[in-house]
C-alpha cells in the first residue's frame, strides 16, 4: 500500500512536469511570435503537450528493468513531460531546433533525428531531451522534457501508426507495416516537394 508521504512525492513529480511544460509552451509561443512579427512567417503550426500519469510512469521504470521508485523515475524516465511541435515545412523543424538551442536557460541533453536517419518502420520526427529550470517559492528545480518536432504530414503518419500498433497488440501483420513504410516514403516525397514550393514563393516575396 502507498504511504501519504509516497503519494505527496509523485504528486508533487506531476506538478514539477506540469509547471516544466508551462515554461516550455510559453517560450516556443514567444519564439512563434517573434517569428511571425519579424519575417512573416509562423515556424510552429501547432502544440501538443501531456504530462504521463503516475501509472504509465510505473509500467515504463518496470519495463526497463528498474524499480518502480520516484527517485528512478526522475532519474531514469525522460519522458515524463512530452511535448509536440507541429510544423509545415521542414525547414521549420530544424529553425525551432536552433531557436530552442540558442535559449541560454535551456539545456538539450540528447537528441536524435529520425528525420535525417528514419526508424526501420518509416517513422520521422526530430526528438530533444532538454532540461529547463522551474521556479518556485523557495527553490529552482531542473525538470527535463521530452520535445518531438514534425511535420503536420509526420505527425499524420505517426498518429496512424501508433493507433494500428495498438490496435494489433503491437503485432502488426506484415503487409501492413509495408503498406505504412510505402506511405512514409510518399511523406518524405510530399515534404520535400513541399518545401521546394515554399522555397520558390519566397522569390518572389
Ligand atoms: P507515448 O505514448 O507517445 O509517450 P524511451 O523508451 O523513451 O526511453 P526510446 O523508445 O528510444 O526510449 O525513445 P524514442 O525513440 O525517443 O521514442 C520515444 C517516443 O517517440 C515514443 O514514446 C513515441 O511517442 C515516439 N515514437 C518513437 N518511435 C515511434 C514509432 O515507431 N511510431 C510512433 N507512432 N511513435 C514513435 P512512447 O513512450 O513509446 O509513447
Amino acid at each position: 500500500m502507498m504511504l501519504a508521504r509516497d503519494i505527496n512525492d509523485w504528486k508533487n513529480l506531476i506538478l514539477m512536469n506540469r509547471f516544466a511544460l508551462k515554461e516550455i509552451d510559453t517560450k516556443l509561443n514567444i519564439l512563434n511570435e517573434e517569428f511571425q512579427f519579424i519575417h512573416l512567417h509562423n515556424p510552429i503550426e501547432y502544440i501538443k503537450s501531456r504530462v504521463k500519469t503516475p501509472e504509465s510512469i510505473i509500467e515504463k521504470l518496470k519495463r526497463k528493468g528498474y524499480e518502480p521508485t520516484i527517485q528512478n523515475a526522475k532519474e531514469y524516465i525522460y519522458d515524463i513531460a512530452g511535448i509536440r511541435i507541429i510544423c509545415s515545412f521542414v525547414s521549420d523543424i530544424y529553425l525551432i531546433y536552433d531557436l530552442i538551442q540558442n535559449q541560454s536557460d535551456v539545456k538539450v541533453i540528447e537528441v536524435k533525428d529520425y528525420i535525417r536517419n528514419p526508424k526501420p518502420n518509416g517513422y520521422q520526427s526530430l526528438h530533444l531531451i532538454v532540461e529547463i529550470p522551474v521556479f518556485l517559492s523557495d527553490r529552482i528545480e531542473e525538470a527535463k522534457v521530452e520535445i518531438q518536432i514534425r511535420t503536420i504530414a509526420m505527425d499524420f503518419w505517426a498518429s496512424l501508426e501508433h493507433k494500428i500498433f495498438y490496435k494489433f497488440n503491437k503485432a502488426v501483420p506484415g503487409y501492413i507495416t509495408k503498406q505504412l513504410k510505402e506511405c512514409a516514403d510518399v511523406i518524405t516525397h510530399l515534404d520535400n516537394k513541399m518545401l521546394f514550393i515554399k522555397d520558390e514563393l519566397e522569390q518572389y516575396k
